[in-house]
């Protein structure tokens, strides 16, 4: 009989097997748990209630601020600010890094940081959202303000990297670097049960995610490889799928469990690539590693390698299955 382990248990369980685990990383997932349901509800009631639609601001990419991307980046930040174990964070929604001054809060061990509703120009037309969230545990010392290089770690630094995805289902998927687990909420109960244990993405897969619509505009071997994956090949079963909703969680979580590759390369608009390190490429890269998949910048450079430079630095990103990805590689250093 299928049991039903909840993200709580589960968390707790996974506890259990780090004997010098303080708590204090369960207690930093149960703060994202409760905003995540918060966020949950006000979506969905986004087309009822006034609070879609610009909310008139700009935020520190000059994108106007969807009323919900204030509201989803002020529950994240007051659930982890509740707790005592983050000492401060970084969000696309916040021009600084944010330091949580109160005593309990200096004390905390780890820094947060957030993409809290990313795709959300696709709220007002009913289109899948997420939040992107990266954990690290600081570098500067407990009991002092948190710094700049508390943010700016490289990747392969992350304790715990994860998204929610608010979809026709809405589900938290996380790793702590044992894995990929994922998580369905049942808001009639309020609880995320376990759904999608120790996730693996295929090794391969037919579904490629892109903007063509940028196409005159990406590198040579990016094009190359576009035209690859539109070649009629029934061994490598080509034509590929284009499959592309414009929210990276709908497009990485679906790519995640079928198999596919989500690329976001230079383009004349964004010369150093769209996307943003530190609270999107890097959590997404250390889901899709955990998952047995890969994430490297155009250059093929690995993700999780990048020294960050700044805390909204963007970077080309190309992730997803590893053969797909490798593929996509060899185009990028045949032209560029
Ligand atoms: P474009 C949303 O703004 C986002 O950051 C990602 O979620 C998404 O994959 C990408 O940008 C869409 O960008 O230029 O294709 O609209």
């Amino acid at each position: 009989m299928k049991t039903l382990t909840t993200l709580g248990e589960f968390i707790f369980e996974c506890q259990a097997e780090y004997p010098d685990a303080t708590g204090a990383l369960t207690s930093l997932f149960s703060s994202i748990r409760l905003a995540a349901k918060i966020v949950h509800r006000e979506i969905n009631k986004a087309g009822l209630a006034d609070i879609t639609g610009a909310f008139g601001e700009t935020n520190a990419q000059g994108e106007e601020q969807q009323k919900l991307d204030v509201f989803a980046n002020d529950k994240f930040k007051s659930a982890l600010a509740a707790r005592g174990v983050v000492c401060g964070i970084a969000s696309e929604e916040e021009d600084h890094y944010v330091q949580f001054t109160d005593d309990h809060n200096m004390n905390g061990e780890y820094v947060v940081l957030m993409d809290p509703l990313d795709g959300s120009s696709n709220i007002d037309v009913n289109v899948s959202v997420g939040t992107i969230f990266s954990i690290y545990k600081r570098v500067s010392p407990k009991g002092t303000p948190v710094t700049m290089d508390d943010f700016l770690q490289p990747g392969k630094n992350q304790v715990a990297a994860g998204y929610v995805i608010y979809g026709s289902s809405t589900m938290l998927v996380y790793t702590t670097g044992n894995g990929v687990n994922g998580f369905t909420y049942d808001p009639s109960v309020g609880v995320f049960y376990l759904s999608h244990q120790n996730i693996e993405t295929p090794k391969t897969g037919v579904i490629y995610s892109i903007n063509e619509g940028g196409y005159e505009r990406f590198p040579m071997g990016v094009k190359q490889y576009i035209k690859y994956c539109q070649e009629s090949d029934p061994q490598t079963k080509r034509p590929y799928i284009s499959r592309y909703i414009g929210s990276l969680v709908s497009d990485f979580h679906r790519n995640l469990i079928k198999g596919g590759i989500y690329m976001y390369p230079t383009t004349t608009t964004y010369p150093e690539g769209k996307l943003r390190l530190l609270y999107e490429c890097n959590p997404i890269a250390f889901l899709a590693e955990q998952a047995g998949g890969r994430a490297i910048a155009a250059n093929g450079v690995r993700i999780l390698e990048i020294q960050p430079e700044a805390l909204h630095q963007r970077v080309p990103f190309l992730v997803g299955s590893p053969l797909m990805v490798d593929k996509v590689e060899q185009f990028l250093k045949a032209f560029g």
